[in-house]
């Protein structure tokens, strides 16, 4: 297969406020991955679409999630922070790759399962497709690296599903335009660290999640510090004190998620925090837990106050991304059109 340089993409939707989840699923990564890649990090208002939104939260939401990855430490000059809505080929090629991809690949996501409910008849046809736009996006730039969060991993599964029956089903067109005998990288999902999945603070068993009812499930980055410790206080736990040992967490969700936290928020293991915390009550550890928070997210929180009040600065941040995302989506496109016969 061919080789593609290495660049990496991830998006996060502009649908509420942003939590731990996202921040150590993601935005951290994020910031990680710019020391050592070209990144496009985008905010996927297309994506927003999906469920009903009022039009002037996500006006709104999209300006607040990109305050969010330059407070995270996301360096828009060094790489392309953008909406995917400026950028018209995502839909563009989510047209051609709505072609590619199959029924029986889409009805198998459980992620659709879960947000349409029972009520699926009602569902919209753009949630249904939600992975076709996200392949898209994806794709567009030939990415080959893709930070995201464990949820995501079946829908960066079948984006290499699309993309290698897009090589597969063009194969002759694809080398008679001189693209090798690969036209897409498969992407490659990078899911890695102790919180790729970070849980309820209420129900370890449930995905920390902007949609939870409870103002408890989840830490948002704009929580106040009393919020942060409120909220870590009053964190489910169960009875038995802190193992020594990672395999001691087995069983405990709830205590697992919260070593899992704190190993990602500390840059180290879980192993490395139970060394320490081994036998401890949970009141003790809570506290140590919700000082870290408070030290990696005030910050953060501070920042992402700032650029609130600056929309004039987030929008021309948003603005010059796109014409760098679009200068690298445009010949994309226009090969895909080659490749698939379209006069262009
Ligand atoms: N709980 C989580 N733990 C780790 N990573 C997470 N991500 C989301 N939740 C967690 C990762 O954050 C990135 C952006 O997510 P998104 O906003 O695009 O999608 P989402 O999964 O829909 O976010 P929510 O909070 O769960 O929203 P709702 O409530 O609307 O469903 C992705 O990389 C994701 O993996």
């Amino acid at each position: 297969m061919a080789q593609f340089p290495e660049l990496v993409f991830s998006g996060v939707q502009p649908t509420g406020n942003l939590h731990l989840g996202n921040y150590l699923g993601a935005l951290k990564r994020f910031v990680e991955m710019q020391a050592t890649h070209s990144c496009l990090y985008c905010v996927v208002d297309l994506h927003a679409m999906t469920m009903p939104h009022d039009p002037e939260q996500l006006r709104q939401n999209t300006r607040a999630v990109t305050a969010a990855f330059l407070a995270c430490g996301i360096d828009a000059k060094k790489n392309i922070v953008f909406n995917q809505s400026r950028v018209s080929e995502h839909a563009e090629l989510a047209w051609a790759l709505d072609c590619v991809a199959r029924l029986g690949w889409l009805n198998r996501m459980t992620q659709f399962k879960e947000k349409a409910g029972k009520d699926r008849e009602n569902a919209s046809v753009g949630l249904y497709n939600y992975p076709v736009l996200m392949a898209a996006d994806i794709l567009v730039y030939r990415a080959t690296h893709v930070p995201v969060g464990d949820d995501q991993k079946q829908h960066l599964e079948l984006a290499r599903d699309i993309a290698q029956k897009f090589n597969n089903d063009f194969d002759a067109s694809i080398a008679a335009h001189g693209h090798g005998d690969a036209f897409f990288p498969l992407p490659e999902p990078l899911i890695q660290g102790p919180a790729t999945r970070v849980m309820s603070l209420r129900d370890g068993t449930k995905k920390m999640s902007k949609s939870d009812p409870s103002e408890y499930a989840h830490i948002a980055l704009t929580d106040d510090a009393d919020t942060i410790v409120q909220k870590i206080r009053k964190a489910k736990t169960d009875a038995e004190p802190l193992p020594g040992e990672v395999g001691g967490l087995a069983g405990r969700p709830e205590a697992d998620n919260l070593v899992g936290i704190f190993a990602a928020l500390g840059d180290e293991t879980k192993a490395d925090v139970l060394s320490r915390f081994a036998g401890s009550q949970f009141s003790g550890f809570k506290n140590a837990l919700a000082d870290l928070t408070v030290a990696k997210l005030g910050p953060i929180r501070a920042e992402i106050i700032r650029l609130n009040g600056d929309d004039a600065y987030v929008d021309s941040v948003l603005a010059e991304g796109a014409e760098k995302a679009r200068a690298i989506a445009r010949p994309n496109m226009d090969a895909v059109k080659d490749v698939l016969g379209l006069i262009r």
